[in-house]
């Protein structure tokens, strides 16, 4: 029987780290030699290997077909190992062994997009993060085996790039058709790290100069038509160089860094050493075919990857289990990059938007697992927004704690220690804590175990003493899989405001780490707490958690009052932002009434928009339905929640009257100082236009179809949704020509995919459209990612015919692309909380695919999703 045949029922395939133990050998060098045809490739490998420990040499291998095995220059027959269809097995090897091995494998026909693939009939490209190694050749294929590569690759000469990780060697022909290159990295580096492309592309180069004084040749690959959009990208990986040598001390190691671009990718990028793959959404980048938001994404993640070469590549992890120790840390280090570009306020309202849409629902349903799990059945389910965004804001809060120079002591020990090793979270705190001499060992609590903290604070003021005091008290949801769960230690920056004159006051409390100053920090680490404040002169307003200094839900009973005094008088942008959050979800969910809130963007945001267009154009934010949804535990109804929104939407729209029109008509994105305020000013015309859409003034399709004519792409996307979504007459004559301008363009049309697809009356049969539309493609996960998330824009849309759509792609894609299908199904985790009947029927439907999925990845997440 196939044991891969039908994981739902067979027995137990859970991995617990509790049961981790070092590889037996360790591999000193490995040479790949690596055949590209056109319906096969050869993958030929010496692999030089000592014992370790005692045990099994064991060779992880997945779809391989071995040709041929020589252990110390002898042929094995069969009976020489163990071979299944997830590893080879030899046992009694000697201490020191050769190993030489070639394998057939078939990257023309490799759907899922991991190992070695054609990625287009120009492109062959590797993912091996995490186990796509072993889909290239039998390997010990776990991140704590190091190895120095060396890598020949041989195609024909119709693809004349021929690209691996670290120097070239070598090149020359192998006959009139076929070439070669011999590449070296002389940096030791786990498996999932190693990459090769053989491509037709184009490349934009460059270089830079290290802090050591390192010439680095910089180079990104792409079609040659979309080299042009290649500049912003080199731009951002030289700032991320400058950046991390000022910021951390981290100079790069190589002479070469080079990015290749593939339209065919399961994510956004990969770190591979000395030579990134990149989703192409995640690279291209114009003002003419790409929106601000974009552009801001491909830098931020041109950052990720680049840091990723000492936090992940020069420093790696033990196991999967740790994987978070890579990527929080990384993304809490491209996240102070992204601050750097922007405004730190505003990037960090948008990083704390993604956190609360995506990791605290994940947080409170049945996917729900600590930023480090400790056991789990696919590890690629586990790239999650808890591994990443969790895992980031553990780092902010000892970061927060440390300040910047114990910080950095912290970081700079951690790199001293551990260069070069594979490593734990626990071994990162242990750094830490010797770097800067104040001990964070419990904060390993915050990567063990699962759930948002709730926070709740009550405040109580005796003008008598003149104290003010402010009473915590913290809980966690049980967990049936983590039943010890335990206090974290809650970093809370906090701040008094007078409540007349709305002046910031001086805070007299010795549970603040500092006495005596406004900006106040308090570490709440107990199940329960109160500190005071003393000299205070009247009741003041307090704002908590200042620039979200935690990752918890907050529980304090704030009047609508203070809330609006905090959007007019917090200095922190970021809690001026939570204040008009904190009243929408009043209104939104608990039917709070509008008026303090509509009052309170009058007040402030005309004002707001003359200073700091950017910062403005994000407190018009109104929660989306999903978010909104994802509040509600039970008794869902979305379309309950879409009407109330709508109201909103009107309500605030009609109280900005003729100034939405006044304001659109005098802002200008040209006359501002720089790319950031010019973003600002252009979120805000369309942001504008909407609102004058929504007042029902016929002149906002004017405007916007003019503006769709002579915008950059922002603009444009932003004036096509405002006719697009409201049905605007010019809507269809837009619509063709949006696709007659970017047929050509992936990423662009991918744009007019999500427009469609998000259409606020879409149904069943747009979604059939698109999906049958010529362009449509099962193949490449940007185009079905453009029209599901679009349809998710929409919960009552997703929870209608949308749930047969992510049950149909999970059933196609279970087989041929399981990492894609099992992520979109998990848009469906949130069915338990839907009101009967839609609760029952969603469970029935969910419940059909049970007998029918193969796939690890795509039975853990239903399994999951099943067992609330
Ligand atoms: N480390 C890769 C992610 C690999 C995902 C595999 N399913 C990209 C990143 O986080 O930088
Ligand atoms: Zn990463």
């Amino acid at each position: 029987m196939n044991i891969a045949a039908n994981p739902v029922i067979e027995a137990d395939q859970t991995i617990y780290l509790k049961d981790y133990q070092k590889p037996s050998f360790v591999v000193d060098s490995v040479d790949l030699n690596i055949q590209v045809y056109s319906d096969h490739s050869l993958v030929s490998s010496k692999l030089e290997m000592q014992r370790q420990t005692a045990g099994d040499l064991v060779l992880l291998g997945r779809d391989l077909e071995l040709q041929s095995i020589r252990l110390n220059g002898q042929p094995l027959n069969a009976s020489d190992y163990h071979l299944d269809a997830e590893q080879l097995v030899i046992a009694n090897a000697p201490d020191q062994v050769s190993l030489e091995i070639v394998v057939k494998i078939h990257p023309e026909s490799n759907t899922m997009l991991e190992g070695l693939y054609q990625a287009s009939s120009d492109l062959f490209v590797t993912q091996n993060e995490p186990e796509g190694f072993r889909k290239i050749t039998f390997y010990p294929d776990r991140p704590d085996v190091l190895s120095v590569f060396t890598t020949r690759v041989e195609a024909d000469k119709k693809y004349p790039v021929l690209l691996a990780n670290g120097n070239l060697l070598e090149t020359g022909e192998v006959d009139a058709n076929r070439h070669y290159a011999i590449w070296q990295d002389p940096t030791k580096k786990p498996s999932y790290l190693f990459a090769c492309v053989i491509g037709d592309l184009a490349v934009m180069k460059d270089h830079y100069v290290t802090s050591e004084g390192r010439n680095v040749a910089l180079e990104i690959y792409a079609e040659e038509k979309d080299i042009p959009k290649c500049k912003i990208a080199m731009e951002a990986l030289k700032h991320s160089m400058r950046w991390d040598e000022e910021h951390y001390g981290l100079p790069y190691d190589l002479d070469n860094y080079m990015i290749v671009a593939t339209s065919a990718f399961n994510m956004g990028a990969m770190e591979n050493k000395g030579l990134n793959i990149f989703n192409t959404s995640c690279v291209l980048a114009d003002e003419e075919y790409t929106t601000d938001a974009a552009i801001m994404r491909v830098q931020s993640v041109i950052a990720h990857e680049y840091f990723h070469n000492w936090t992940g590549n020069r420093i790696t992890c033990r196991d999967w289990f740790q994987l978070c120790l890579k990527e929080g840390l990384t993304v809490f280090r491209d996240q102070s990059f992204s601050e750097d570009l922007q405004s730190a306020a505003v990037q960090r309202i948008d990083d704390v938007a993604v956190l609360k849409a995506h990791q605290f629902p994940e947080d409170s349903g049945p996917l729900s697992h600590p930023p480090r799990p400790d056991h789990f059945v696919e590890i690629n389910n586990f790239y999650t927004a808890t591994v990443y965004e969790k895992g980031a804001e553990i780092n902010r809060m000892m970061a927060t704690l440390l300040g910047k120079e114990k910080f950095r002591q912290g970081t700079d020990e951690y790199f001293r220690r551990h260069d070069g090793q594979a490593v734990t979270v626990e071994d990162w705190v242990a750094a830490l804590t010797a770097g800067s001499g104040v001990d964070l060992s419990n904060f390993l609590t915050w990567y063990n175990q699962p759930g948002t903290p709730k926070l709740q604070v009550k405040a109580e003021y005796d003008v008598e003493t003149q104290i003010y005091r402010l009473s915590f008290k913290q809980s966690l949801k049980p967990h049936a899989k983590y039943p010890n769960l335990k206090a974290v230690p809650i970093p809370v920056a906090l701040a008094l405001f007078d409540a007349e004159s709305g002046e910031q006051l001086t805070l007299n409390s010795k549970a603040l780490f500092e006495n005596g100053v406004k900006d106040g920090m308090y570490l709440f680490d107990q199940d329960e707490a109160t500190i005071e404040f003393s000299g205070v002169a009247a009741k003041p307003v307090v704002s908590l958690l200042r620039n979200f200094s935690a990752p918890v839900n907050l529980d304090f009973d704030y009047s609508e009052k203070e809330l609006a005094f905090l959007l007019q008088y917090e200095t922190n942008g970021f809690n001026q932002w939570q204040a008009t959050q904190t009243l929408l979800e009043r209104i939104l969910l608990d039917d709070q009434p509008a008026e303090i809130y509509i009052q309170a963007m009058l007040n402030t945001l005309p004002d707001m928009i003359e200073k700091d267009p950017l910062l403005a154009s994000r407190l018009f934010d109104v929660p989306s339905e999903g978010y909104l949804g994802s509040r509600i535990d039970q008794d869902y109804q979305p379309a309950m929640i879409q009407e109330k929104r709508e109201a909103l939407l009107h309500t605030l729209a009609r109280a900005f009257g003729e100034t939405a029109k006044e304001t659109y008509l005098s802002l200008d994105p040209d006359l501002q100082s720089d790319f950031s305020q010019a973003m600002g000013v252009r979120a805000l015309r369309n942001i504008m236009l909407t609102m004058m859409a929504r007042q029902g003034d016929a002149s906002a399709f004017d405007l916007a179809y003019e503006r769709y004519h002579t915008g950059n792409m922002s603009e444009r996307l932003g004036a096509l949704k405002v006719l697009v979504w409201n049905d605007a007459p010019q809507a269809q004559e837009a619509l063709a020509d949006f696709y007659s301008r970017f047929e050509d363009e992936a990423l662009s049309l991918d744009q007019w995919f999500m427009v469609q697809a998000a259409h606020p009356k879409a149904t069943d049969a747009t979604i059939a459209y698109l999906t049958q539309h010529p362009d449509y493609d099962l193949a490449v996960p940007n185009r079905i990612r453009a029209v599901s998330g679009g349809l998710n824009a929409n919960p009552v849309n997703t929870w209608s015919f949308g749930v047969q759509h992510f049950i149909g792609l999970a059933k196609y894609l279970d087989e041929k692309n399981p990492i894609v299908g099992s992520r979109l199904l998990q848009v469906l985790s949130r069915w338990y909380t839907l009101a009967e009947p839609q609760r029952s029927e969603v469970k029935a439907q969910l419940e059909t695919l049970k007998p029918l999925v193969k796939s690890k990845n795509v039975s853990e997440t239903l399994n999951s999703m099943l067992s609330v």
